[in-house]
């Protein structure tokens, strides 16, 4: 599953209200002046974010969403009502994409701001708006526009502050655990994280996400193991930290690891292989002597921490580096 979550929806925006042909009735009056009104419009498809919101599970169950047609005109120039707009509250981190030609349509980045997808028909014209100098009595009316339609898949992405990265069994899963109240699976063989999972990770009143990915092999970029498409899922996070397992004690061997990665994120883009990255030297506590980080600095340009998520080593300085690489505080829900 390349997502977290995915779901494919046909949404309707409402059809117009037809026009009204209507002749007033009064006394004396056999046949007065056209009088009827206007259709009403049809509704709008309109996407919100919401925090609230996790999954697409309670939009599983129904394919086609419509929102409501407008009402026709009546006689006394009457305009019909206009159709509800449908609402559709989605996951922040939604990407919307058109389902047949698979173009992105709109990312939902921000919380509780409206976004109109699909515009409701027109409303269409009553005889009282056909009345002119030279036509007295018209007998048309207008149907109603149609709404527009649209076929849409819903791809739900994380939006982490940092993503953890590295091949597997590097000890990313221990990691997260260690430094948030997230209890992702941990065992001894690679290919334990099947599914990305977030924890949120708090320092001095502060908090920010940190999401724990599977791990990624050489070959990734070209279909191989799980970690590739994962990727996506680190394409908004601001940070990565790269865990290498540092327990051979081997500088060359430590670079070697970091840099099948590296050519990973490369190969997937820009997007991710231009972000900050830390590089965290991991399970130091089976090194038999200090982990070689002079040489790896060296030989990875990077400043490696060492870290061993079984000992407590590096959690703390792991942290202040984590929040010191974010972004300022922007306001919320500022996208
Ligand atoms: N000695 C030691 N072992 C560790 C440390 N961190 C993780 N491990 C062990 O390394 C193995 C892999 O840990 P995980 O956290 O599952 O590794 P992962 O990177 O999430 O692996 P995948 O999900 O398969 O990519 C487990 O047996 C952990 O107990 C550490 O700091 N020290
Ligand atoms: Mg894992």
């Amino acid at each position: 599953m390349p997502f977290l979550d995915e779901v494919e929806l046909q949404l309707f925006a409402g059809k117009g209200g037809a026009g009204c042909i209507s002749f007033a009735r009064e006394k004396h009056m056999p046949r007065g002046g056209p009088d009827g009104g206007n259709g009403g419009r049809g509704g709008d498809v309109i996407l919100i974010a919401r925090t609230s919101r996790n999954t697409f599970d309670d939009l599983k169950g129904k394919r086609h969403w419509r929102a409501g047609n407008g009402g026709q005109g009546e006689a006394n120039k009457r305009a019909g009502r206009a159709g509800g707009d449908l609402l559709l509250e989605l996951p922040v981190g939604t990407v919307v994409r058109d389902a047949a030609r698979g173009h992105v349509l709109v990312e939902l980045v921000a919380a509780d701001q409206p976004v109109p997808l699909l515009k409701g028909g027109r409303g269409g014209r009553g005889n009282h708006s056909f009345k002119g100098p030279n036509r007295q009595t018209p007998r048309i009316a207008e149907p109603g526009e149609e709404g527009e339609l649209r076929k849409v898949r819903l791809e739900l992405r994380l939006l982490a502050d940092a993503g953890l990265v590295g091949l597997p069994n590097a000890g990313k899963s221990t990691l997260l655990s260690r430094l948030s109240a997230a209890r992702p699976k941990v065992a001894h063989y690679p290919f334990t994280t099947l599914q990305p999972r977030i924890g949120v990770v708090e320092r001095d009143f502060e908090q920010m996400t940190l999401a724990d990915l599977p791990g990624l092999i050489e070959g990734a970029s070209d279909g191989k193991g799980l970690g590739h498409q994962f990727l996506k899922h680190v394409e908004r996070t601001r940070v990565l930290v790269h865990l290498v397992d540092a327990s051979s004690g081997d500088a060359a061997t430590i670079a070697a690891a970091w840099r099948i990665v590296r050519g990973e994120l490369e190969a997937y883009g820009e997007t991710i292989a231009a972000k900050p990255e830390l590089l965290v030297l991991s399970k130091a506590d089976l090194c038999t002597e200090p982990p070689p980080v002079a040489e790896v600095a060296r030989l990875t340009g990077r400043d490696p921490l060492v870290l061993s998520s079984h000992a407590g080593i590096g959690l703390e300085e792991l942290g202040a580096r984590l929040f010191a690489l974010r972004r300022p505080a922007a306001a919320p829900d500022a996208g």
